[in-house]
């Protein structure tokens, strides 16, 4: 089912395409502490069952058919007393009325449907053929299921989803640990300047599969509505910076462009990002993502950093200079060897700047001296 989807593709991180959004949005208007849930809920309680159409339009307009026009202000006992009516309901687009009772939905018939029993066929046809979602409360098995666009969620309740969430929280914590690790190595290595497309590869694959976990995450998150609060906050205390970081890592070490190959910055991180979960645990196939040639032995070739990603942890230092001041050294090395002086050389570094991040790259090179 539902669940099971999401867990049996893990590859794709995506989320972005139309139907994924829409999905996303249903599922956070019908997720618990939302009027509309309670209404369900309380359905599902009262055992009548329920059709409902969330928002309308003209195309709804002309499906109806039977029941009467109510246009009332949107309450959860509302709700639950219309749907003992046969029939459905149809709500507002933005869920605030109950603009319908009792109608007969009849959607085009010829709207192919996989469903059994009239109530979630005419659910199924009804989402495909308006584009609103439905929710259908289902008497006979007692479960709540939200239809968008062809796809079909069952809601389940806070604790099933929650015990998962916590299994993915458990595992992006491990998943942080490693990264850690790989990150201060990447550090200590580029102060040394012994960095290998290795050690940039392994962070980048730390730093996705931190991503996509979290991502999974954050949609447990939308379902939860208001018992997800606390899981909301694990999240983003976990995967705080990570996001940056991963394009830093890229901008740091996206190869120059050559006539063989040429990468920017948002190809390789979005080929970073359309890598499936197998490719990931390859190192080969994420240097190839990076841009780089990925055969085992050139694993092992020596690359330098630009400086952005150790810049980014010199406090109070905006992008802007951090851009000018790779642009003028273009390199890590050479920044490291800087004098204040030579800092002060680049637009916009006064003697005050120059001097933090003189400072900033001293402490960052202490601290990250490789055990
Ligand atoms: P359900 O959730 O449907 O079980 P409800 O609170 O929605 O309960 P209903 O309007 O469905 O209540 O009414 C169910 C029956 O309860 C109908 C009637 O036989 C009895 N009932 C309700 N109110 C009264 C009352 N004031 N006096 C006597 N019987 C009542
Ligand atoms: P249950 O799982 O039994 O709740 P079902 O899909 O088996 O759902 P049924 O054929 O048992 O559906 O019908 C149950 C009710 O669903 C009957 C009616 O109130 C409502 N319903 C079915 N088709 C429509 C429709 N086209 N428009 C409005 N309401 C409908
Ligand atoms: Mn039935």
């Amino acid at each position: 089912m539902a669940a099971n989807d999401r867990a049996a593709a893990p590859g794709k991180s995506g989320g972005s395409s139309r139907a994924d959004g829409l999905m996303r949005a249903s599922l956070s208007a019908v997720a618990p502490g939302t009027a509309l849930r309670d209404g369900l809920e309380r359905v599902l309680r009262g055992n009548t069952g329920g059709l409902i159409v969330l928002g309308s339009d003209k195309t709804v307009e002309t499906m109806c058919t039977g029941g009467f026009v109510l246009d009332v202000e949107f309450t959860a006992t509302r709700l639950r007393e219309l749907c003992k009516l046969d029939g459905a309901l149809v709500l507002s687009s933005d869920l605030s009325k109950i603009l319908r009772a009792g109608v007969q939905l009849v959607p085009d018939p010829t709207i192919p449907t996989e469903e059994t029993g009239t109530r979630h066929r005419t659910a199924d046809r009804v989402s495909k053929q308006v584009g609103f979602p439905v929710v259908s409360v289902s008497q006979s098995m007692r479960l709540i299921a939200l239809y968008v666009d062809g796809q079909r969620r069952v809601l389940e309740d806070s604790a099933a989803i929650l015990s998962r969430a916590n299994q993915a929280l458990a595992t992006l914590e491990r998943y942080k640990l490693r990264l850690d690790e790989v990150a201060g190595t990447l550090s200590a290595l580029e102060i040394e300047d012994l960095v290998t497309v290795r050690d940039v590869s392994a962070v980048s694959q730390r730093l996705e599969m931190v991503r996509r976990i979290a991502t999974e995450i954050a949609e447990y998150v939308v379902e939860l509505g208001t018992d997800g609060r606390l899981l909301a906050l694990q999240l983003d205390e976990l995967i705080a910076g990570v996001e940056p970081e991963r394009e830093l890592v890229v901008r740091d070490y996206v190869p120059e462009p050559t006539a063989k190959r040429s990468r920017t910055v948002e190809e390789a991180l979005s080929e970073l990002d359309a890598l499936t979960h197998a490719e990931l645990l390859e190192l080969p196939t994420v240097a190839r993502a990076l841009g780089y040639t990925g055969s085992p032995e050139a694993l092992d070739s020596a690359v330098s950093p630009r400086g952005f990603r150790l810049l980014a942890k010199v406090p109070r230092l905006p992008g802007a200079i951090i851009d000018r001041l790779v642009d003028h050294f273009g390199g890590l090395q050479k920044l490291l060897a800087a004098s204040v002086d030579d800092l002060q050389t680049v637009d916009g570094v006064g003697e005050a700047r120059a001097r933090s991040v003189r400072e900033g790259l001293s402490r960052l090179a202490e601290s990250s001296i490789l055990e």
